[in-house]
């Protein structure tokens, strides 16, 4: 078996890492700047680009994918740059599922969200309802590229027979998260902006940390080291033709979060809650039953105090070199 895990220097691809470590036959690591195998580091491919993602294919024949890689970002970065998360999102997934097929990759996980369902679904989101209504405004354009994803591995499924399934996370976070302050997801924000504010001893006008919003959009959020695990889960258990739900269906608000930073992170200052920025959906609560009843146990998610704390941990350690910086 040699798995390709596509968007591997990512936050849910760097799950992976440890695993290519102690089994470096096993997975090819590939990633835009980089990519490894065997030890091997080499200069990565654009899945953007057709021919590129050929040559891939070509270099490393994989039997199996992981396919990770995407151009993603917070509620404002799927904003502002709507055209660009649609046109390199059809076109990552239309080459990585068209090259799968040509090269005879036995199986294909692909990776959704729970932010590609219709803004107006019953709740909680059930897998039947992907495709009935128009997704949130603020996250169309990446909705919408990513329910093609499930279009083409469903089309390759009939014409071809291939065994190409799609998963739905919900918001993920964890070490190696993408930490810029404008772009990115809210927990990876929120470690930043408190952190520094912590640390900044220059007394500042109007100091104190910005939280988008009043705080109390709820959502839910996995501990992205679990999905090597969940994604490896899914690999050996779960071969269907419908999309399945595997997050962590804890709801919190916004306003639980930034306190659970603040406290992780011992920072006593003042928030400010900017209601002039986006907050998106009020909430999305998932059903994550079909994955239950396919054996996975609920306790085998890390709960969000023990995610926030490694993530705190490693944040600490790691700034300033961490991505988005
Ligand atoms: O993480 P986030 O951008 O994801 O925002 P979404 C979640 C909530 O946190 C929103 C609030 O209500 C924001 O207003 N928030 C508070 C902040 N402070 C901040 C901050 O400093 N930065 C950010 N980013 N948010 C995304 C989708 O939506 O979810 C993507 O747009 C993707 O497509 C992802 O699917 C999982 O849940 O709102």
């Amino acid at each position: 078996m040699k798995i390709l895990v596509t968007g591997a220097n990512g936050l849910v691809g760097y799950g992976f890492w440890d695993l290519a470590k102690k089994d470096p036959e096993k997975y090819i690591l590939a990633g835009r700047s980089k990519i490894k195998y065997c030890g091997e580091t080499r200069k990565g491919y654009d899945l953007t680009s057709p021919t590129e993602t050929e040559k891939l294919f070509f270099d490393y024949e994989p039997t199996h994918v992981i396919h990770l890689a995407a151009r993603v970002g917070g509620i404002q970065a799927n904003m502002k740059y709507a055209g660009e998360f649609f046109h390199e999102n059809i076109m990552i997934n239309t080459n990585v599922l068209e090259c799968s097929r040509a090269y005879s990759v036995k199986k294909v996980v692909s990776f959704l969200s729970t932010c590609v369902y219709p803004d107006n679904a019953v709740y909680p989101l059930t897998e039947d309802q992907i495709h009935k209504g128009f997704p949130h405004s603020s996250n169309f354009s990446y909705a919408f590229a990513k329910r093609m994803a499930d279009i083409q591995s469903r089309a390759y499924r009939k014409q071809y027979g291939s065994n190409f399934v799609t998963v739905v996370p919900n918001n993920l976070y964890g070490p190696n998260d993408y930490f810029d302050l404008e772009n990115s997801h809210v927990i990876p924000a929120l470690i930043r902006k408190i952190y520094e504010a912590k640390h900044n001893s220059e007394p500042q006008v109007g100091a104190g940390v910005c939280v988008w919003g009043d705080g109390s959009p709820l959502r839910e959020f996995t501990f992205a080291p679990d999905m090597a695990n969940i994604l490896l889960y899914i690999l050996e258990n779960y071969d269907g033709e419908d999309p399945i739900n595997i997050g962590n269906t804890n709801e919190y608000s916004i306003s639980d979060v930034t306190m659970l930073i603040c406290s992780m992170l011992e920072y006593e200052g003042s928030i400010f809650w900017d209601t002039s920025k986006p907050r998106g959906q009020i909430r999305k609560p998932s059903s994550n039953q079909k994955f239950l009843d396919l054996g996975w146990k609920p306790e085998n998610y890390t709960t969000l105090e023990n995610g926030i704390k490694i993530t705190c941990s490693w944040f600490e350690e790691n700034y300033p070199n961490i991505r988005g910086a």
